[in-house]
C-alpha cells in the first residue's frame, strides 16, 4: 500500500470526528465548575477591604493590586486539610451533572496540582502537599464523572511575563510569548499527560493572534485528540477556534442557534468563594435556568466555590441537591435532548427527544391548557413525566395544539408534560408579515437554514449565519405581501478581506440577484450594501433565499440581514430615499 494511502488511513484513525467528540457533550447537558484557590483563603478580603458586591473574589489580586510578593506569602497558608475529593465527585452525581471542571491554574498564576514548571502550587508550595487534580480527577472515575480541567492560558498575575499584572511589572517589558513557551504551554502538557483523559479544557479569556491559539489547540490535538476545546482559547473578537462556544458568563442566548454552546454560572454573585456573598440563587432558579438553556441547545456550567478549608458552602450543596432531586425524576427531559424547534412558551419552556416533547411548566396555564404553538406535527397522545399511565387529554383549536393538564402532581419549579408526536417535532415555517409601509427586517436568526448555513453566535452578543460555501447553504424567509410595490433590497454582512470576490444570490418574486462580496474589515465589522430595487408584484404568500452562487474554500459571508425597504407601494407613496 503506498505511503500516502497508510498516512491517510492513519490521519482517519487519529482524525476523531467533531460530531464524534461532541457526543458526550450534547447528551450530558450539565457539568459542575469549581473555582478554588488561593483566593479561597482571601475569601472577599484584603486587610480590611471587601471586594464590593458582585465582584468576582478570584479576582481580589488585581481588585486590589495585590503584590506578588504579599501574595505568594499568603498563597503559603492554602491548607484544604477538610478536602475530600470524594465528597466533590458524589455532590456532583447526586446533583445530577456529568462532567467537573476544576480551576487547575486561574489568574493568579497559582497551580491547584504538582506542577514541574512552576513551585507555585499547591504540593510544593502549601503545608497541604497533596495533588487535588489528581484525587479528583480519581474520585470523579470511580463516581463516574467526566473529568475536565479550567487553564488561564493567558492571564498570569504572578508571572513577570504573564498578561495583567500591571501593578508589579511593567507592561512595556513582557515577553508574553516566552510566558506562553515555558509556563503556559508547558503546564497545559503537564495536565494533558499526568491526569488520564480529560473530557475538555476550559480555557479563559481568549489570547490575542490564531498563532497563539493554535499552539494551545495543536497541544490538545496532539496529546488528547477526544479531548473537547472550548470557544474561549482564541480571540473572542475572531473567528471561534474552539469545539464549541462559550456564551457570556451567566448570559443567555436567543433560541434557534445551530452550534454547540454552553452558559457558566455562579450559584451566587461569584466564581471564587466569598465570605460576604449568601446570594445563593434557590433550586428552581437553577432548575429553570438550566431548563432554558437546554430548550435552546446548549449546556449549563454550574459553580461552586470550595471555602480555603476543602469544604463546600453548606448553602451550595443544599441547592445542589435538591436540584439533584428534581434531576432524578426528570432527567430523561435534560439528558440527551435537543433544542425545541417551535421556541419558548409563556408557560415555559420545551425540551425534545425522538418523538416525545417535554413540556416544562414552570407554572399552571391559566386556562389549564399548555399550548404548543407553531407546532407541525400530529399529537399521539401526552401524560405526565411522573405519570405515564394517566393519559392527559391533547385539545386542538384554531389549527394549535394543547395538552390539558391535571389540578394536582405540580412541581415548583418545572412539571414535565410529555406531548407524543408523530415523527420528529418541527415547526411551522414562520410567516414574515408586514404592516403598513414598514420595511421587512429579515434576519438570519429568524430564517430557515438548510444545507450548512448555520445560525451562530457573535461573542459581542449579536448572531449572524456563517460556514455557508455552496449554493445548497441556504437562508430561507416566507414573506406575506401586504404592500405590493417597488422595494429597496439591502444586505447587511461581514465579509473578512479573502473572501471579497464570492458571489451570491437572492431570489425573490421572482427576480434573481447576482452580486459580489465586498470586504468590509475584520471578522464581525458589519457593513449595509444597497443590492437594487426590487417589485414584490402581488399580496399574498413570497418565499425569500440567498445563498452562495458557487461552491467556494470558506464562509461566503457572516450574513446578519436583508431588508426590503417600501419606495413606492401600491396607492401610496412610501418613505423616499
Ligand atoms: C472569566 C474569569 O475572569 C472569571 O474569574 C471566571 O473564571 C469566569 C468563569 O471566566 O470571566 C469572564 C470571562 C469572559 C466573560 C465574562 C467573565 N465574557 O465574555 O462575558
Amino acid at each position: 500500500m503506498k505511503s500516502f494511502a497508510v498516512f491517510a488511513l492513519l490521519a482517519a484513525a487519529n482524525c476523531v470526528c467533531a460530531q464524534d467528540k461532541m457526543e458526550w457533550f450534547t447528551h450530558d447537558k450539565f457539568g459542575m465548575f469549581v473555582h478554588w484557590g488561593p483566593y479561597s483563603v482571601l475569601a472577599g478580603e484584603w486587610k480590611g477591604q471587601r471586594t464590593p458586591a458582585g465582584d468576582e473574589a478570584e479576582w481580589i489580586m488585581q481588585r486590589f493590586n495585590i503584590p506578588v510578593k504579599d501574595y505568594r506569602e499568603m498563597a503559603h497558608t492554602l491548607n484544604p486539610v477538610k478536602f475530600d475529593a470524594n465528597a466533590y465527585a458524589k455532590l456532583a452525581r447526586a446533583a445530577g451533572m456529568k462532567y467537573l471542571v476544576l480551576t487547575a491554574k486561574h489568574h493568579d498564576g497559582f497551580a491547584m496540582y504538582d506542577s514541574k514548571v512552576s513551585d507555585y502550587n499547591i504540593v510544593k508550595w502549601t503545608p497541604f502537599r497533596r495533588d487535588i487534580v489528581k484525587e479528583l480527577s480519581e474520585a470523579c472515575k470511580r463516581e463516574g464523572i467526566r473529568f475536565c480541567v479550567y487553564y488561564s492560558h493567558r492571564e498570569d498575575w504572578d508571572d513577570p511575563n504573564g498578561y495583567g499584572n500591571h501593578w508589579d511589572y511593567d507592561p512595556a517589558k513582557k515577553d508574553f510569548d516566552k510566558y506562553l513557551r515555558e509556563k503556559s504551554l508547558p503546564q497545559l502538557r503537564e495536565l494533558l499527560t499526568n491526569y488520564g483523559p480529560l473530557g475538555l479544557i476550559w480555557f479563559d479569556r481568549g489570547i490575542d493572534t490564531t498563532a497563539q491559539a493554535k499552539q494551545f489547540i495543536n497541544l490538545v490535538h496532539e496529546l488528547q485528540p477526544k479531548c473537547l476545546i472550548n470557544g474561549r482559547v482564541g480571540n473572542y473578537a475572531h473567528e471561534l477556534l474552539g469545539d464549541y462556544q462559550n456564551m457570556n458568563d451567566n448570559g443567555m442566548p436567543t433560541g434557534g442557534l445551530d452550534e454547540y454552546w454552553e452558559t457558566p454560572q455562579t450559584l451566587n454573585g461569584t466564581w471564587g468563594y466569598s465570605k460576604f456573598d449568601e446570594q445563593w440563587k434557590t433550586p428552581a432558579n437553577v432548575i429553570q435556568r438550566m431548563v432554558e438553556i437546554v430548550s435552546k441547545g446548549g449546556n449549563y456550567l454550574l459553580n461552586i466555590g470550595p471555602k480555603a478549608d476543602g469544604t463546600i458552602p453548606a448553602p451550595s450543596v443544599a441547592v445542589m441537591e435538591q436540584v439533584g432531586a428534581w434531576m432524578q425524576k426528570n432527567g430523561e427531559s435534560i439528558y440527551g435532548t435537543s433544542a425545541c424547534p417551535v421556541g419558548q412558551f409563556p408557560w415555559g419552556r420545551c425540551t425534545v427527544k425522538g418523538g416525545n416533547m417535554y413540556l416544562h411548566a414552570f407554572q399552571k396555564p391559566a386556562d389549564g391548557v399548555l399550548w404548543v404553538g407553531g407546532l407541525k406535527n400530529e399529537a399521539a397522545s401526552a401524560h405526565l413525566l411522573q405519570a405515564p399511565g394517566q393519559k392527559l387529554e391533547v385539545v386542538r383549536q384554531d389549527g394549535v395544539t394543547g395538552v390539558r393538564v391535571p389540578a394536582q402532581g405540580w412541581d415548583a419549579a418545572s412539571t414535565v408534560v410529555v406531548l407524543v408526536v408523530k415523527g420528529k417535532p418541527e415547526a411551522e415555517p414562520e410567516l414574515m408579515t408586514q404592516g403598513s409601509d414598514s420595511p421587512f427586517h429579515l434576519t438570519g436568526i429568524r430564517g430557515e437554514t438548510s444545507g450548512q448555513a448555520m445560525k451562530r453566535f457573535n461573542r459581542d452578543g449579536s448572531f449572524h449565519i456563517g460556514r455557508w460555501t455552496k449554493p445548497e447553504d441556504q437562508v430561507r424567509w416566507n414573506l406575506v405581501v401586504s404592500q405590493p410595490g417597488k422595494y429597496h433590497l439591502r444586505v447587511r454582512y461581514a465579509a473578512r478581506p479573502e473572501w471579497a470576490g464570492r458571489k451570491f444570490v437572492v431570489e425573490l418574486g421572482g427576480q434573481r440577484l447576482e452580486k459580489t462580496v465586498e470586504a468590509t474589515g475584520d471578522w464581525y465589522q458589519y457593513k449595509a450594501f444597497d443590492l437594487g430595487v426590487v417589485t414584490l408584484a402581488a399580496k399574498g404568500a413570497m418565499p425569500v433565499v440567498i445563498r452562495p452562487a458557487a461552491a467556494g474554500p470558506e464562509n461566503l459571508m457572516y450574513f446578519e440581514s436583508l431588508t426590503l425597504e417600501p419606495i413606492t407601494v401600491s396607492g401610496r407613496l412610501g418613505r423616499l430615499d
